[in-house]
């Protein structure tokens, strides 16, 4: 509850754990007692960048859905807490896209203010930086990701206007209690795209497919050590899988598997052809493929699935427990071929960690 005072037990807890994993902040007995009286006096207590820094590579490290934990260490935080209006996060938001790059790219969180007990404080309404929009035509047909379809009527009620195409890119709406709520359309040198094409079938094109190159979660409420950050976007590099076997797969989202199976030539006629296997590989291959060709990083399910147990095995030596959730963790094509999918995993609620505000545990 990010309007509740900070539970003094969480503090200690995160401080303890922090200083004992960088033993360069020195002993954690005096800090510990600034904490209790800031607390005590104000219900809330203000992290050093040290602190914020490890805190969340420390959430990241905790988040048991995500399979690209290995370079944990590596996130680049940025304390952006004194950010207080509408046009400075967004001109901090799009200077986050340009930091996480457009080809390398690397992990980036930025961390803007606290929630403060008791008072309202800034979020961003878009659950990705980076969206597409979704639209129902009048004749019923579906135009764009149906996921984003009830954003995109909320975003349209304020006045913007779609291009009505399959990938218009939503507007940013930002809600601060300084400003109340405003939309911003983001510069195109803050949004890379990837055209889909495929190794050796030329008519893929045709398809007039794109993906953004940097999937950037804004909607996930940050907590370390009992102080909420409810606006701290991050961002990775995407797993092939997460665009070829879902997003333009799904029959709820894209659903571009009968499209395929179809330019193909497959016999869709019947299950048992597996018409709609043979379509997901293509569509993963171009997928792939496109962002190679085009130089944006990306990884394929086998060497993130990898990396991964490289990540379990490091952790073990650390003496810490890895929390992961096997339905997320297992890629969505192939499960089976990869090594992730043949074993068990702790199901543990550690903190620091990231929360969805409709979320129980949070
Ligand atoms: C989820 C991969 C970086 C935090 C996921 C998922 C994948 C993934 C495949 C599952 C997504 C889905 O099925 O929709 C990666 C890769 C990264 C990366 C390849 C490359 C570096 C990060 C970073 C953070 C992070 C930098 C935070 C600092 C999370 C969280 C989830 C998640 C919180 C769960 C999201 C939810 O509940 O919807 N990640 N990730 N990941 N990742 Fe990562
Ligand atoms: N499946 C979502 C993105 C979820 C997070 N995935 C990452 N995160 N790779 C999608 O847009 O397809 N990350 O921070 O890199």
């Amino acid at each position: 509850d990010p309007d509740a005072p900070v539970d003094p037990g969480e503090a200690e807890d995160f401080l303890r754990r922090c200083y004992t994993e960088n033993p360069r902040l020195g002993p954690v007995e005096a800090r510990l007692a600034i904490v209790r009286a800031q607390i005590a006096a104000t219900g809330t207590y203000t992290h050093t960048p040290d602190e914020l820094t490890h805190g969340a590579r420390m959430a990241w490290r905790n988040a048991s859905r995500c399979i690209g934990r290995l370079y944990w260490r590596s996130l680049l935080v940025l304390d952006r807490r004194r950010a207080r209006t509408a046009d400075e996060i967004y001109s901090l938001l799009v200077q986050h896209l340009q930091t996480a790059g457009d080809t390398q790219i690397r992990p980036v969180i930025s961390v803007f203010a606290p929630a403060q007990p008791g008072q309202p404080y800034a979020r961003v309404w878009n659950e990705q930086l980076i969206r597409y929009a979704g639209y129902r035509t009048e004749g019923g047909e579906s135009v764009g990701d149906p996921r984003l379809r009830e954003f995109t009527t909320a975003v349209r009620a304020f006045g913007w206007q779609g291009k009505g195409e399959a990938f218009d890119v939503l507007p940013l709406v930002i809600e601060t209690p300084a400003d109340g709520i405003r939309l911003y359309e983001l510069p195109e040198r803050a949004i890379r795209e990837v055209p889909i094409t495929h190794p050796e079938l030329g008519w893929f094109t045709e398809l007039g497919l794109r993906w953004h190159a940097v999937p950037t979660i804004a909607n996930m409420r940050l907590t370390i050590g009992g102080v909420h950050y409810p606006l701290a976007p991050f961002n990775g590099w995407y797993l092939g899988t997460e665009i070829g076997a879902r997003n333009l797969a799904d029959a709820d989202r894209y659903d571009m598997l009968p499209v395929v199976a179809d330019r193909l030539g497959l016999d869709t006629s019947r299950e048992s052809t597996l018409w709609r296997d043979r379509a997901l590989l293509e569509l993963n291959r171009a997928v792939l493929h496109s962002f190679e060709q085009a130089g944006v990083k990306m990884s394929d399910h086998h060497t993130e699935s990898q990396r991964f147990l490289k990540h379990l095995s490091n952790e073990e030596k650390a003496g810490r427990p890895v929390p992961a959730d096997w339905t997320w963790i297992v890629p969505p094509m192939s499960g089976g071929i990869t090594p992730v999918f043949h074993r068990y995993y702790q199901e543990l609620d550690l903190r620091p960690n990231f929360y969805l505000d409709d979320e129980a545990a949070a």
